[in-house]
């Protein structure tokens, strides 16, 4: 297997196998994957459930030339390694590694950096249309999965690529998931396609073209000739893409590699836009992630600790209080085992609403729902927010609406890398009137936060890591009001955003310790009675110093009359490469060690 691994070092090496050494090898990739994931962590049920796929647009097209776009790209993994990077697969997400997903940077193959989703028929459009104006002639493939075609950007790529007629390939990956099972109406639509096999005209072509495919197509052939389904299931007039001018073909056993291999062969010769709808299993090959394919999505490495995480609890408090208060309802972009929402989503299934990988659309939901007279907790992670600044903006808080973002992930995120970072909320959001920002520093301060945001009408963002390290006893919320965790005769004065900065900052003796519990409002009659000759103040946060709280504090005190000395901890302008939280962190200086640096400099 290994042997087989190693033989493949590029595209090139792929086209020269014949059939059987293919499946052969696709066998290597799956067993490869999965003996590697276990030690590095990472997104093993998508990566698995796209082996033959991968294999065959390798085997068809002609990469770098011809571009393939992996959407959200945690399925690309047997593509890191037909591209040249099986000898550095044992370094995923690992620092001075390779990324969990294409990175522009990282390989002539990969096209496009992705990460979030439903971007690839939008970047495909644009390489398409690019190729089109500079007279090129390659071909553009846009690999999409259900779940990120349920993402309002897709849905904006369609209607353009339908105008457009420009020649470029859509593969949906259809699995039937997102990381959770898949939902929404265009699911159900997929769903139904599935399930209908009707006859097109277009037959004869296909079989023509098959044979003149060396060393394959008579096993294709016959693969297709075979069953009785055989080449009439490829495809079919659809009516919604085929109205849209999007020419449909589907749908197709997705793990069968002649006819993966015959049909992409045959759009190569296409002037419009294709798509073609393959169906999968997520997990594909390794029974237990088959059996249980949400948990597997992404998995830690072997050994890794047991967390204590903010997300579970919000599921408890969530699950108690809608108990009492049938006004309360969640919502969730797809991510409800990672936010916390599953065992709500459970007991109340009327009043939790997966909306799909659609951000956006989920935070003016969830203003229309507050508006309606309901109290609404959008359970979100930090990176996925971004997506829905505008909508925080013009829906929730211009109309200045009792929604309550719970954002996690919030912070250095690690393994998922520069893509998935979770450091710019307190900066986007900061700047938005009428919303108030608050962060926890464990599981019994964030317990707190949401009973107190029970009792507040306005819109609220509490943004939290993944974990924290232990829960202690903490004062009460006050609006506004900051929590003082220590207390001395020096004039150094440490405001910490957080668990993770509070740690930090807690083992350094003779200072005072703020818990800055709320970034917006701040304590501004706290920092006025700290803003004297000869004090210093530092600030910390996980978050980037462009726009955050320490940015925030200086602003303020600059409006009063700056008289202490002030420093800021944070992450500076630039992207944050780093797989680690811990490296992170420290490189940042949000440590104790990074700290006492800093107090030296008073
Ligand atoms: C904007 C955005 N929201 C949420 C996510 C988290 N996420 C990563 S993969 C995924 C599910 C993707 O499902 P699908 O496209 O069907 O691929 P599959 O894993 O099933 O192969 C989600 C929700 C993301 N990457 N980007």
């Amino acid at each position: 297997m290994e042997n087989c691994i190693e033989q493949v070092n590029s595209p090139e090496d792929l086209k020269k196998l014949n059939y059987s050494e293919l499946l052969e090898y696709c066998d290597g990739l799956r067993a490869f994957i999965m003996e590697t994931v276990q030690h590095t962590g990472g997104h093993l049920a998508s990566s698995l459930g796209a082996i033959e796929l991968t294999v065959a647009l390798h085997y068809v097209f002609d990469c770098p030339t011809d571009k393939i776009l992996w959407d959200v790209g945690h399925q690309a993994y047997a593509h890191k390694i037909i591209t040249g990077r099986a000898d550095r697969f044992a370094e995923l997400r690992a620092n001075g590694g390779i990324s969990g997903f294409p990175r522009l940077t990282e390989s002539k193959y990969d096209a496009f950096t992705m990460g979030h989703s439903s971007t690839s028929l939008s970047v495909g459009l644009g390489y398409a249309r690019a190729r089109d104006c500079r007279n090129e002639n390659h071909e553009v493939v846009s690999v999409i999965g259900d779940g990120a075609f349920s993402g309002g950007m897709a849905f904006e790529a369609l209607n353009d690529i339908g105008a457009a007629q420009t020649k470029m390939v859509i593969v949906l990956n259809d699995n039937k998931m997102s990381i959770s099972k898949n939902v929404g109406a265009m699911s159900q639509y997929l769903s139904k396609l599935r399930l209908s096999k009707r006859y097109s005209h277009l037959k004869y072509t296909v079989k023509k073209g098959l044979m003149g495919i060396p060393l394959f197509g008579h096993h294709i052939y016959k693969a297709l000739d075979k069953t009785k389904d055989g080449l009439k299931s490829l495809m079919q007039n659809n009516k919604m893409f085929e109205q849209m001018g999007i020419k449909y073909f589907g749908p197709i056993d997705g793990h069968n590699l002649a006819n993966l291999v015959s049909v992409f062969k045959h759009v190569k010769g296409e002037k419009g836009p294709v798509l073609i709808h393959i169906i999968t299993e997520k997990g594909k090959g390794d029974p237990v992630a088959q059996s249980d394919p949400s948990k597997f999505h992404g998995i830690q490495p072997l050994g890794a600790e047991r967390e204590n995480t903010f997300s579970s609890v919000l599921s408890r408090f969530l699950c108690a209080e809608a108990e009492k208060d049938e006004s309360i309802v969640a919502i969730t972009a797809a991510m409800s085992d990672g936010t916390g929402l599953t065992e709500f989503g459970r007991l109340f299934p009327k009043r939790c609403y997966d909306v799909g990988i659609a951000e956006q659309h989920a935070v003016t939901l969830a203003a229309g729902l507050a508006v309606g007279g309901l109290k609404p907790y959008f359970a979100v992670y930090s990176t996925f927010l971004q997506r829905g600044f505008d909508q925080i903006l013009h829906d929730v808080c211009l109309n200045n609406l009792g929604v309550t973002f719970v954002i996690d992930r919030a912070g250095a995120v690690g393994a998922d890398g520069v893509t998935h970072q979770g450091i710019y909320d307190l900066s986007y959001l900061g700047i938005i009137p009428n919303l108030t920002i608050l962060a926890p520093r464990n599981g019994v301060e964030l317990e707190r936060m949401l009973r107190w945001s029970l009792t507040y009408r306005y819109p609220l963002a509490i943004r939290y890591p993944k974990s924290y390290t232990q829960d202690g006893e903490c004062a009460d919320i006050t609006y506004g009001k900051w929590e003082i965790l220590k207390q001395s005769k020096s004039k150094i004065f440490i405001l910490a955003v957080g668990g993770r900065a509070i740690d930090a900052a807690m083992p350094i003796a003779d200072v005072h310790l703020v818990n800055a519990r709320f970034i917006k409002p701040l304590d501004t009659e706290y920092l006025d009675s700290i803003n004297r000759e000869g004090n210093c103040i530092l600030t910390i946060e996980d978050n980037a110093l462009a726009g955050g709280f320490g940015q925030s504090v200086l602003t303020y005190l600059h409006s009063k009359g700056l008289r202490a000395q002030v420093q800021a901890i944070g992450f500076p302008d630039v992207f944050l490469e780093d797989y680690s939280i811990e490296h992170s962190l420290e490189s940042a200086d949000i440590s104790t060690q990074g700290i006492l640096k800093h107090l030296k400099n008073f």
